[in-house]
């Protein structure tokens, strides 16, 4: 497959130009355009995307967003965000057909006010120290590399105590709610102060295997909204430590209690490449946002090859081939991804196939 430019057509071949003019006029007139006008492209040969392989570089979108800090105000925005739009998809505030991503900033003092949705988020830090998300009133620190999941309709604003702006990354199913004629948000409330909770993952899912018999916390189906990198981090590199040589050294966020994806529709990973480390090349059929948390290297998306640093975010469509590089001889590289493979799974599209 590759990236057919329109490939998936907003409109479709609907009439057949072989057929008697009069005839083709009166299946238009009782809207009933003949299969065979369209049928290959409601269902090519090969797939299809207009997703196209993209890197933005933190080092041209943080000044960016500087900016709009200064220029926009965050009661007039909202939430200050600068979307990153796949630029195949001009047009539709989409990374993928079915995952939308954008990078937050938020400066001390300031707070986005409250609302809920039906899309679900999740956010992962990207800079800065002080911030934090509430949801439905739980307050969850944000502190570099620290995920953060907002279910959908959960009520959530974004608060900051420290002394420097603070960035992450906004990952959703905005698209695919969309696709669906499914958003819908509430009226904004002015945020109120978080209750005193701070969320369970601090103090109630502090080991693997381990899960507390009584939970101090509403039972909400979300036993764990945060994720902090620290714990990650370590558990990867303690994974590394130990694996051996050849095999991948890769973290599923889930939720404990279940081992489902954190969210209905978009499941997360974190993975720690070697020093020098390739991954071995693979495509699968759901599509994936790639943010590294530390470490630089490239990685090929289909045929391109995507260099990267601290900061950076890639864009991997569906069914193209990935490989991950760490380019560095002595450091380890950290990369987040969010990805809609618990979507593909339920519906039985799933696919991986790894090179030979
Ligand atoms: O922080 O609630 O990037 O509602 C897009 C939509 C962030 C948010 C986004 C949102 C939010």
């Amino acid at each position: 497959m590759e990236n057919l430019p329109g490939g998936r057509t907003t409109t479709l071949p609907t009439r057949d130009p072989s057929l008697p003019a009069a005839y083709a006029e009166a299946l238009e007139a009782q809207a009933l355009p003949p299969l065979w006008a369209a049928l290959h492209v409601l269902l090519p040969a090969e797939r299809v995307t207009r997703a196209v392989p993209h890197r933005w570089r933190w080092r041209e979108t943080r000044p960016l967003l500087l900016e709009a800090a200064r220029l926009v105000p965050i009661a007039l925005a909202e939430r200050r965000v600068l979307v990153l739009e796949n630029p195949g998809l001009k047009g539709t505030y989409a990374i993928t057909a079915t995952l939308y991503a954008g990078l937050q900033i938020i400066l001390p003092g300031e707070a986005a006010p409250s609302h809920h949705h039906t899309p679900a988020a999740l956010r992962l830090v990207v800079e800065g120290h002080g911030a934090y998300t509430t949801v439905d009133g739980v307050k969850c620190a944000m502190e570099p590399g620290d995920l953060i999941v907002t279910p959908p309709m959960r009520w959530h604003d974004h608060g900051h105590e420290g002394h420097e702006p603070v960035v992450w990354l906004d990952g959703l199913d905005l698209p695919l709610v969309r696709a669906l004629d499914a958003s819908w948000a509430s009226a904004m409330r002015p945020a109120a102060k978080p209750s005193a909770d701070i969320d369970s993952s601090q103090d109630e899912f502090t080991a693997a295997g381990l899960v507390p018999r009584g939970s101090r916390y509403a039972d909400t189906g979300y036993p764990q909204v945060r994720w902090p990198w620290t714990s990650v981090r370590r558990a990867l590199a303690a994974m590394a430590a130990a694996a051996p040589a050849d095999r991948p050294v890769a973290l599923r966020y889930v939720n404990p209690k279940t081992g489902a994806p954190p969210l209905a529709t978009l499941g997360a990973e974190a993975q720690w490449l070697r020093p020098g480390e390739r991954t071995q090349a693979s495509r699968r059929t759901s599509s994936a946002v790639c943010h590294v948390i530390e470490g630089r290297g490239e990685t090929r998306v289909g045929d391109a090859v995507l260099a990267w640093e601290e900061g950076d975010t890639l864009v991997v469509p569906p069914w193209h081939r990935v490989e991950h590089r760490n380019l560095s001889p002595s450091a380890p590289a950290c990369l987040f991804q969010f990805n809609d493979e618990p979507v593909l799974r339920v519906l039985g599209l799933w696919q991986e196939e790894t090179a030979p």
